[in-house]
């Protein structure tokens, strides 16, 4: 069994930093789970645009208000506590956060957990 704590985690190499974002790679590729599993934070205020081209990932809101809308077809969904959205399709999104919001993020396949995202707004399938 796999046991880990957010709290042990949030100083060290599994938590990337970006201008939108900070993300804690609880579970990695390195745990053989089949899919990778952050505890996200997106500050107030900003607008990612977000493509995840090689990656399908389940998104759950715990805390804060914001929305999601599909690029391809202008579709806007609101995102607050109890919300999961699943990019089933790769689709290309902006996520809006009006306030700060905290999310669970599962990826498949697994992040290696040191991904950061390129101009895009996807992750790179790391060797
Ligand atoms: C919702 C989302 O995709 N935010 C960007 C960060 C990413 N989810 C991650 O690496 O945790």
């Amino acid at each position: 069994m796999i046991v880990v704590s957010r709290n042990d985690k949030l100083e060290g190499p599994d938590t990337v930093t970006s201008e939108n974002w900070r993300s804690i790679r609880l579970l990695k590729r390195s745990d053989n789970m089949g899919f990778s599993f952050n505890e996200t934070t997106i500050f107030a205020g900003t607008e990612t645009r977000l493509w995840y081209k090689n990656h399908l990932e389940a998104v759950y809101c715990l805390a804060g208000e914001g929305e999601v809308e599909l690029l391809d077809d202008g579709r806007v969904f609101p995102v607050m506590p109890g919300t999961l959205y699943a990019l089933d399709r790769h689709d290309r999104h902006v996520l809006r956060a009006f306030t700060e919001l905290t999310l669970v993020c599962v990826f498949n396949p697994p992040l290696r957990g040191d991904e950061v995202h390129d101009a895009d707004g996807s992750y790179a399938l790391l060797g």
